[in-house]
């Protein structure tokens, strides 16, 4: 019920603005924008934004335009960066620019800066691994998509969800565990271990520490919600990436928190490991018996994020 109340609060308060989770509510496109201020090149901020729950965001229509126009020029009393990304792409085929979601550029009422899409009186669009960005005034340029940009995202208004484990605007698969007072996810979309570590901070969450023999238990008890058959691909399915690594300069596990493990609470190597059997094993993982194992950083492993609830809980409080 409280769930409930929450999302009609969200729903009736944000007229005219109001943020979750860095995302801004625009009533005007019925929809979320986040503004990234560290640059990235255009597939990362794509990436980025996808593994958001979004959409990198297009300026398709007056409305999106001057909602990303004034974020841009009045960013919590900053200065907004002078250009950002556009999911405007021709990374496809050279020449032919569409948004993310399939618009071509042709449909687009286009502003372009002075001197765009021309360059010495060649037209300068039409070249390889392009990209479009777009500046405060709203007009558009050309970049190579290597640049390093800012960016938004764009999120529709369904995909706000509230959750207990947070007025989620990723999606509500996170699962509080009262033992550990934490709430998981289990990925059981194969990835490498720097490519998890991103999706769990893309989703305001870290890949899992354990902290406690508890929370081992709880971490064996996740994974085997999972069979091998639950698991897609043809990766190895008995163990699952979480937040740890060998320190190689000092010779030991640390937490991406920065802890040992013995400061984590937990250092329990599962038999035989770490046994560097594909070396360099310098990633941590968890196998099903809820021990811990030590893996190569490029292996293709499902991984387990950990958030904790504490920030939407002080929200629910502050809104009922
Ligand atoms: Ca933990
Ligand atoms: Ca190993």
């Amino acid at each position: 019920m409280l769930t409930d109340y929450f999302i009609t609060f969200i729903l009736f308060f944000c007229v005219v603005e109001c943020v979750v989770d860095d995302y801004r509510f625009v009533s005007e496109i019925d929809g979320y924008l986040k503004l990234h201020r560290m640059p990235a090149k255009w597939e990362e901020a794509r990436l980025r934004c996808y593994l958001e729950g979004g959409v990198l965001a297009s300026p398709t229509d007056v409305n999106i335009i001057t909602a990303m126009k004034e974020i841009l020029n009045k960013d919590n009393q900053q200065e907004g960066p002078e250009k950002v990304y556009t999911g405007i792409h021709a990374t496809y085929t050279k020449g032919y620019y569409t948004t993310i979601t399939g618009v071509p550029l042709s449909q687009i009422d286009v502003l372009w800066e002075r001197g765009q899409p021309w360059s010495n009186h060649e037209p300068f669009y039409d070249r390889a691994n392009k990209c479009l960005v777009m500046n405060q005034s709203g007009e558009l340029s050309v970049v190579d998509c290597d640049s390093d940009q800012p960016f938004f995202c764009f999120k529709l208004t369904k995909n706000i969800d509230a959750h207990k484990c947070g007025p989620e605007y990723i999606d509500s698969d996170y699962q509080l565990d009262n033992r550990t007072n934490s709430c998981y996810k289990f990925h059981k979309e194969g990835r490498s271990w720097p490519n998890s570590f991103k999706t769990c901070m893309a989703e305001d969450a870290y890949l899992a520490i354990i902290n406690s023999q508890t929370e081992s238990e709880v971490l064996k008890e996740l994974f085997t919600k999972y069979s091998h058959d639950d698991i897609p691909g043809s990766f190895h399915k008995d163990a699952a990436s979480i937040g740890l690594t060998k320190w190689v300069k000092f010779g030991d596990w640390f937490t991406i928190h920065g802890e040992s493990l013995a400061e984590a609470g937990f250092s329990t190597f599962n038999s035989g490991e770490p046994n560097n059997v594909d070396p360099p094993e310098l990633c941590g993982s968890v196998w099903r018996t809820g021990r811990l194992n030590d893996h190569n950083c490029n292996r293709i492993l499902a991984f387990i994020c950990e958030k904790t609830p504490s920030r939407s809980n002080d929200k629910e409080t502050e809104f009922q």
